[in-house]
């Protein structure tokens, strides 16, 4: 079911070499994307159309969903779903309101100051898959950072479903699908209602160079599958983005007094999005590894999706990972720097203060990473492929600019001329230094 990687004895120099990791060629897809990308920009919507009857087997009219589309969504909603979203929500609100970072201005010196503003970008563009993950808990871990951020105009778009789902009339305006019902009513309890039935690469070149029926964004957020990565990258620097978001990943640290059915069902939880999602343990108990391979077998048996998460537990991206101690261990999941980390050990907090590289981390048996999934208030948007130890996940930060406003007065200037001067002659750029002294060719005051 799943692999052993047996690192007991001693760790090697180049850990990350030696542990389980997914591969996804981003860079092959890259050549199919680019000439979508250059058509959409030059034929916008006509050809973002095109695209989405290529591609999704949907003839649209207009690329923009009607409001009405958006209300009917909300009024179908189920009740207990619409409970749990707006927790979500306001859960998700707290955490992020308190991110908003305030305006710090620094006295360099007396009449010179360097003042830190933040302001957040002026139009976001947020992409939510369609295909097999239909993710309405991603629509609020996108939406809320970008709102307490402050951005004024947000823009989502979903690719259509195929086949209308029951409850929802063909929309009057479009000539086929709309984006998943659960997505649009999310829209609808964040209050966006403008909202795109647009999905691939299609869908971030509409965003990127804008097209009759949707105005250009300054950034891209939200995961996407292989051609949703691969466009972030191509128009990288047209538009900002977030990451490319990889397949899903947990690790799991636990030592001998973790319950092994818990982490089987964490491990299970997090293979459960893709054949190429990836749940490690690192452990330094034979015993709980051999406890928790027993487990596996048999939840896994029970689960609706058996074949996608064997198919992940199996592959090379997974395994149980045996290391001498919790210092070991410690170094594993750091090299490892997982998307998501579950400390199961005793002391775990203290376990866990000694992590440096990981998305998001949860200490002790009552916070599993489906908690963070849908409603701790954390944020699920996080570094994958061990982007972790250069990375943080989403946040307001990520839609916030700091711009340094700068502002000295005439003495503070004067007092800085010789020193710019002297360092404009080392870089060979006598303009520089002249600029500083034409404001005191009477001479520079005492
Ligand atoms: N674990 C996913 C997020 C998610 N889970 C959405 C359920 N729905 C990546 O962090
Ligand atoms: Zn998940």
């Amino acid at each position: 079911m799943i692999s052993r990687i047996d690192l007991r004895g001693s760790l090697p120099g180049d850990l990350r070499s030696v542990l389980p990791r997914a591969e996804l060629d981003v860079e092959a897809a890259l050549e199919k994307v680019r000439p979508i990308c250059e058509d959409v920009r030059h034929r916008g919507a006509a050809a973002v159309r095109e695209y989405t009857k290529r591609f999704d087997g949907v003839d649209l009219e207009t690329t923009r969903v009607p409001t009405s589309a958006i209300d009917q969504a909300l009024a179908g909603l189920d009740p207990a779903v619409r409970d749990a979203l707006e927790e979500s929500i306001r859960r998700a609100r707290l955490v992020h309101r308190d991110q908003r970072r305030t305006d710090v201005t620094t006295q360099v010196v007396p009449g010179g100051t360097v003042t830190e503003r933040w302001i957040p970008v002026d139009r976001v563009g947020l992409y939510v898959p369609g295909g097999r993950a239909v993710y309405p808990s991603s629509v609020v871990m996108n939406v809320v950072p970008a709102q307490e951020a402050g951005v004024a105009s947000l823009a989502v778009t979903s690719p259509p479903q195929v086949d209308l789902p029951a409850g929802l009339d063909q929309r009057p305006h479009c000539g086929g699908g709309l984006p998943h019902p659960t997505i649009l009513a999310a829209c609808a309890l964040l209050g966006v209602d403008e909202v795109y039935a647009v999905g691939g690469a299609q869908s971030i070149a509409m965003f990127a160079y804008g097209t009759e029926e949707c105005r250009p964004v300054n950034l891209v957020t939200g995961p996407g599958n292989i051609w949703v990565a691969a466009a972030k990258r191509h128009l990288k620097g047209v538009i900002g983005i977030d990451s490319e978001a990889g397949p899903t990943e947990i690790a799991i640290l636990a030592d001998a007094t973790a319950d092994p059915v818990h982490v089987a069902a964490d491990l299970i939880s997090q293979a459960e999005h893709d054949t190429l999602a990836a749940a490690v343990l690192v452990t330094d108990s034979v015993e709980l590894a051999g406890r928790v391979e027993r487990e596996l077998a048999e939840q896994v048996a029970r689960t609706k999706h058996v074949e996608r998460i064997t198919e992940a537990l199996r592959g090379r991206q997974s395994g149980i990972v045996l290391v001498d101690d919790l210092a070991a261990g410690l170094a594993v999941v750091n090299a490892y720097a997982a998307e998501h980390l579950e400390i199961q050990t005793a002391n775990a907090r203290e376990v866990a203060a000694r992590v440096r590289n990981a998305g998001a981390i949860f200490i002790g048996p009552h916070s599993p990473v489906s908690l963070g999934d849908y409603l701790a208030g954390s944020n699920h948007v996080l570094p994958t492929g061990g982007c972790a130890c250069h990375s943080s996940g989403l946040s307001v930060q990520s839609f916030l600019r700091g711009v340094h406003v700068v502002e000295y007065d005439e003495r503070a200037l004067a007092e800085a001329t010789a020193r710019v001067v002297a360092l404009a002659e080392a870089e060979d750029l006598p303009a520089h230094g002249a600029a500083m002294k034409a404001r005191f060719d009477w001479g520079i005051p005492e």
